[in-house]
């Protein structure tokens, strides 16, 4: 018998871990989602802004008897100063952190503060950053435990030694940073994710829902109260079975694919206060089998919601038939990581598919009436040439939502590794939100993001909302003009954030 499933049963049966009778031991558990500091991604929180999943997740595996918050500082004006009033007026026992890599010099930041004001206080990390370079985290005295991989059984598992204070013994899963072990632990591959049946549904009722919303282009023809409706996000899949290059899923994952049943998560669905929704799962659709029945026990309870979601552009092509049930069941938009036009660029990230391949996937949801949002790339080498090619794709694209990253090694790969020596910035974690370069550009940078946001401008004009079909209200025009001045001014600048010699 696991850990976990020894742990649950003794709590199920109303004994503790220890045999002995249970106790009702309260304890004080703060999780916290890190601010952002880069002025690029606070920018596009103007147009979606989710709720914090993860630590939904991770919450609902402490389980009952203790009393747990959510204190998520991307919304924050304040962070820092939320931060020590939540320390000072809630005195959690346990503190965890999740982590982007983006994020990790806040974590650190945050938890030094916290150590300082409550000296008792254990501190975990979790999520991306942690499960991909836990060796960053490794500051004994500042973060006690690393935890890679999923959350919410592994902070189960951890319970009993939070509650007494002892530290676990460092395993692939949860590493103790004051164990001489830690660096030997941290190079074991990651833990097997465990089976979804395992895993709680998000404890939701923790974080003010009104906050959360996401730019919805919706059903053209039909008016709308706004296009900025409150969104909830829902998980039915992990990882991926494809290798992109630029991509990180699949070492999350251990390259599986994890797949909840089709009833609990239209149960799920039907339980969310939203009636829209966002699914996060990398790509959704992987099995036809499973996805179509989702669809179809949503059309036979009649759960009318709406929905956007992942989808790669073979599985498109591949079939029609599961999206135009999907569009029946309430699908509003796919995003589909197109990523270029040209084999060249799609061998080299190692996609899997051919150009032909995308064009036809973005007929296909045209033909369907499905919003495609098209994720493109950009390389650092790029010269002006290439990104009047993009541009020209993005015209062909028609009627579509357009975002685009740049080509990047995802932190704690093996690709990473490989083009350490490379990168142009002193904290490259720091920069890793997919639009700061952390290779060498070709071109200067502050010309380099003159490209690139005239590329995002481009892509704005082809955003079906500014077709005539679609009615936003008029205090949703103003809201969305803000919004696009504050991401385009944003990505123009990007550049300041470079030492002045790579302008
Ligand atoms: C959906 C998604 C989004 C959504 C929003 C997600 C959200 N809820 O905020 C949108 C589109 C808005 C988005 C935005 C961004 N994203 Co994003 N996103 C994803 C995606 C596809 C799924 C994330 C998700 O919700 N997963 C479901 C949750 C439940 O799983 P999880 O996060 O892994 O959490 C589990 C464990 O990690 C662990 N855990 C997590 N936290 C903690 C904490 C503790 C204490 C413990 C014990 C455990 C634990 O337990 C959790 C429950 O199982 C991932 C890819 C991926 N598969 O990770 C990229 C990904 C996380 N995003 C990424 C990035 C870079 C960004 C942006 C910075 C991009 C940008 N250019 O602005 C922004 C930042 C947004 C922010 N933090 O506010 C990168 C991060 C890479 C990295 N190394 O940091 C990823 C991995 C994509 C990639 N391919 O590289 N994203
Ligand atoms: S980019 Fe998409 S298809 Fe490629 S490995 Fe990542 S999740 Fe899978």
């Amino acid at each position: 018998m696991s850990q976990d499933t020894k742990w649950e049963e003794d709590w199920n049966s109303g004994w503790g871990p220890d045999g002995g009778e249970k106790q009702v031991i309260m304890a004080k558990f703060l999780l916290v989602r890190p601010p952002l500091s880069l002025r690029v991604a606070r920018a596009f929180h103007s147009f979606l802004h989710l709720e914090p999943l993860d630590l939904e997740i991770v919450a609902a595996g402490i389980g009952p008897g203790h009393e747990t918050r959510i204190l998520d500082l991307t919304i924050s004006r304040a962070p820092n100063a939320e931060w020590r009033a939540m320390l000072r007026d809630f005195r959690p026992d346990v503190i965890g952190f999740g982590s982007y890599s983006n994020q990790a010099a806040h974590v650190k930041r945050l938890a030094a503060a916290a150590k300082a004001m409550l000296p008792g206080v254990t501190v975990l990390v979790g999520g991306v950053h942690a499960t991909t370079m836990p060796l960053d985290f490794k500051l004994p005295g500042i973060i006690d435990i690393v935890v890679r991989g999923e959350g919410a059984t592994s902070i189960r598992r951890l319970l009993p030694y939070l509650l007494d204070g002892t530290t676990p013994p460092s395993d692939a899963g949860i590493l103790a940073t004051a164990d001489p072990s830690f660096d030997a632990a941290a190079a074991l591959p990651l833990p097997p994710l465990p089976s979804y049946d395992e895993v709680p549904w998000p404890r939701r009722d923790l974080v003010d829902r009104s906050r959360y919303f996401c730019v919805w282009s919706g059903t053209p023809g039909r008016a709308k109260r706004t296009v900025f409706p409150q969104v909830a996000t829902l998980r039915t899949s992990t990882g991926c079975p494809h290798r992109c290059s630029f991509c990180v899923v699949h070492h999350l994952a251990g390259g599986k694919y994890l797949q909840r049943r089709p009833e609990d998560v239209v149960d799920e669905i039907a339980a969310v206060p939203e009636d829209h929704i966002y699914f996060v799962d990398d790509e959704m659709y992987i099995n036809v089998e499973r996805t179509t029945a989702i669809a179809r026990l949503l059309l036979e309870r009649g759960i009318r919601k709406r929905y956007v979601s992942w989808a790669r552009s073979d599985t498109i092509c591949r079939h029609p038939e599961l999206f135009r049930l999907w569009r029946e069941a309430g699908l509003d938009m796919l995003y589909v990581g197109l990523e270029s036009m040209e084999s060249k660029n799609l061998d080299d990230y190692n996609k899997g598919v051919d150009p032909e391949t995308n064009r036809q996937a973005v007929a296909v949801l045209a033909e369907l009436g499905i919003v495609l949002h098209a994720a493109l790339m950009v390389n650092p080498d790029f010269l002006a040439e290439d990104f009047i090619a993009v541009r020209r794709m993005i015209q062909e694209l028609g009627s579509a939502e357009v975002s685009i990253t740049v080509y990047g090694p995802p932190p704690g790969t093996a690709r990473w590794r490989e083009q350490e020596r490379e990168f142009i910035c002193p904290d490259p974690c720091a920069f890793y939100d997919s639009m700061h370069t952390i290779l060498p550009a070709k071109l200067p940078l502050n010309k380099f993001y003159r490209y690139y946001s005239l590329l995002y401008l481009f892509g704005f004009r082809q955003h079906p909302g500014r077709s005539r079909r679609y009615r936003p209200p008029l205090k949703d025009l103003f809201r969305i003009a803000a919004a696009g001045a504050k991401c385009g001014y944003a990505l123009r600048t990007i550049y300041k954030d470079y030492d002045k010699s790579l302008w």
